[in-house]
């Protein structure tokens, strides 16, 4: 399938600025050519910006729901690339409009994001998406046209770091929630099989907000919290989902280019899609020993 990127420059849902400049800066560093050069097709004709409006998060919400729908109807795979983590109640309404139906979805994360403004500590809509998703909460994140989710067919893995009301939400939806104690404990390697078959019945996708991953690898996220995924694990975990049939879409969310100087994480990001990407059997690449590294500037 052609991978479609949609790039979504907002950090409207976020406490500090940064993750807007997240999808120019990945493009930059190489990002479609890393799929390209794995034999897959790669797009990725724009960014999304929000309008200088009161309205300025619903309607990029919108567009952005019209915009995977469109891309879901193309037969191509969306490849969202944000900016903040409020942005996945705008792609996965979209891609749920186009199926007729919801697709299963896999939230990696090391948050719940389940919040309703009226539960929510800070206010903040990157920590709401998923209660959006649901139907619950502002209407600037819910009143998107398209199906909600199916809670028996969404899965949370990752997890450190919530508040007892989001938990609370997400229990009394029957929502199976992997912390990172359980992934300690088992391995990566056997939770995510876990998580997967209970998704993947049907089609289903991939919401990662970059703060999963353990903030000593991937500094470059807004809301870091100790103790994260290993990014190797990751990285098999994700081997090839992108050429996977019932995988209809992959999200990215949360890159914050200025807490990254180094490009650090901006390479994770490149060798978790050079893996997600690759075709069975391949040998995973670090990608800066690759063909991308020259392209790469560090802002
Ligand atoms: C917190 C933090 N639960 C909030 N959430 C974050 O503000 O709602 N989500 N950082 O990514
Ligand atoms: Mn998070
Ligand atoms: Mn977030
Ligand atoms: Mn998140």
């Amino acid at each position: 399938p052609t991978v479609r990127c949609i790039g979504v420059a907002s950090s409207l849902g976020a406490p500090v600025a940064g993750c807007a400049s997240g999808p120019e800066s990945l493009r930059r560093a190489g990002l479609p050519s890393v799929i390209r050069h794995n034999g897959l097709a790669a797009l990725w004709p724009e960014i999304l910006l929000p309008e200088q409006s009161t309205a300025g998060m619903a309607l990029l919400l919108r567009k952005l729901a019209d915009t995977t729908a469109a891309s879901i109807a193309a037969g191509e795979r969306p490849l969202v690339i944000g900016g903040d983590h409020s942005m996945a109640a705008g792609t996965w309404r979209g891609i749920a409009r186009a199926l007729g139906e919801a697709p299963g979805l896999l939230w990696i994360d090391a948050h719940l994001d389940a919040h309703t403004p009226a539960s929510s500590p800070s206010g903040n809509a990157h920590g709401m998406p998923l209660a959006a998703l649901f139907g619950e909460g502002d209407p600037a994140l819910t009143d998107i046209p398209g199906p909600a989710l199916d809670p028996a067919r969404t899965v949370l893995l990752g997890i450190r770091s919530y508040e007892a009301a989001e938990r609370e939400r997400l229990d009394w939806l029957g929502i199976r929630i992997f912390e990172m104690a359980e992934i300690n404990e088992r391995g990566l390697p056997e939770v995510f099989a876990e998580a997967r078959a209970i998704v993947s019945d049907g089609p289903w996708g991939i919401s990662l907000d970059l703060d999963a991953l353990d903030p000593d690898a991937a500094p470059g996220v807004s809301t870091p919290v100790a103790g994260g995924l290993a990014v190797a694990d990751l990285r098999q975990a994700l081997r090839g989902i992108l050429r996977e049939r019932d995988c209809v879409g992959l999200e990215i969310a949360e890159y914050n280019p200025l807490l990254d100087p180094d490009g650090r994480t901006a390479r994770i990001v490149l060798d978790l899609l050079d893996a997600a990407s690759a075709p069975d059997g391949a040998t995973l690449r670090r990608w800066e020993a690759g063909f991308g590294a020259r392209n790469y500037a560090p802002l």
